[in-house]
């Protein structure tokens, strides 16, 4: 990935070595692999991961691999190191306090900001990999509307495990605990899939695949049954309201924005819209780009982030479109799966 990059501001930083410590999604960007324990140390003119026994080492150009021995304390501390990085969102105190033993003269600053930047705008190798995961979450979804019916559905579980098998027999893991929510569970974004029995209704549903190592993020909703003309209605304004922004996508604008833009379409509704319009998706579903005000971000070249408004009635139902878009010069819907609201029996 962006190692060269990573290590020339290293240089320009004057950091004498970055220290990455298990489980650290940088580790993960880095390296294309997830172990079970390992190390990351990243100077500006090497890295070296210190990987466990248990795993098979990487090949990653850029980067040597040495099996983490017991005296590994011992053979890397270092009293000439003057300046030493940290992603300061995953470093334990626990770690913390052993770099300063192994780094007694050393100054602790955190490149969390920096890596997470680097990691927003995608390289063409993750491009195609976040592309596959989210064309085998389209398939998924067909392939379940095209076989659904409610003998051979019972629970949200029947749905999920469905889905589940799909995206494992193509080649891939699941990027986060699929959700299928139906009736009034939907009513909650982050249900829990249960075996609750599936009832006339929207079929909510939220998942993705993971396709070595980079995510995807599709929600749709189904409905059991015939929608009322209310619900009907509510559909097609949050079918709008996520479409709307996605016009709207344009280099430099900033990600609140478009939240602004969505909001505005839900009119009066939009105080049912309980979360961020989006976030960005890579090696862990949720990275930057961040959506949020305080973080001020702004579309860039080969940002990959998903739009998803919700509106949830307490009690009644929720409905929640996302997809994962690219943006490379215009913005492309990447989770290509019909948003048409199927009526299923
Ligand atoms: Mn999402």
């Amino acid at each position: 990935m962006k190692l060269k990059q990573f290590q020339s501001y290293l240089k320009s930083n004057n950091i004498d070595l970055v220290f990455l410590i298990h489980p650290d999604p940088n580790i993960i960007y880095f390296t294309q692999m997830k172990p079970s324990f390992a190390l990351l140390l990243i100077t500006a003119s090497s890295a070296e991961l210190y990987l466990s026994k248990l795993d098979l080492p990487p090949k990653v150009k850029g980067i040597s691999v040495t099996f983490l021995q017991k005296d590994w304390e011992k053979r890397l501390a270092d009293p000439k190191i003057k300046k030493i990085a940290v992603n300061k969102l995953t470093l334990s105190l626990q770690f913390a306090e052993k770099l300063k033993k192994l780094y007694p003269n050393a100054e602790l600053v955190d490149v969390s900001s920096t890596l997470n930047e680097l990691r927003a705008q995608k390289t063409p190798v993750e491009i195609q990999k976040i592309t596959k995961a989210c064309s085998i979450t389209s398939q998924a979804f067909d392939a379940l509307a095209n076989r659904f019916s409610l003998q051979k559905f019972k629970t949200e579980r029947d749905v999920a495990f469905f889905l589940e098998k799909f995206i494992r027999e193509h080649d891939a893991e699941l990027a986060f605990p699929t959700i299928v929510a139906s009736g009034k569970n939907s009513a909650t974004p982050h249900h829990v899939t249960s075996s609750a029995k599936l009832k006339p209704g929207f079929l909510q549903l939220d998942f993705g695949a993971c396709y070595q190592q980079y995510c995807s993020d599709m929600s749709r909703s189904l409905y059991i049954g015939k929608p009322t003309k209310a619900e009907e209605e509510h559909y097609q304004l949050l079918h709008a309201a996520q479409l709307a922004p996605i016009k709207e996508v344009a280099a430099n604008k900033p990600f609140t924005e478009l939240d602004k833009i969505s909001r505005k379409h839900l009119g009066k509704y939009a105080a049912y819209f309980i979360h961020s319009l989006g976030h960005g998706v890579g090696v862990e579903i949720h990275e930057a780009p961040a959506f949020s005000q305080e973080a001020k971000q702004m579309i860039k070249p080969n940002h990959i982030f998903t739009i998803e408004p919700g509106i949830y009635f307490p009690g009644k139902y929720g409905i929640r479109i996302e997809d994962t878009l690219l943006f490379n010069g215009k913005a492309k819907i990447l989770t290509t799966a019909s948003k048409e609201l199927l009526s299923l029996k």
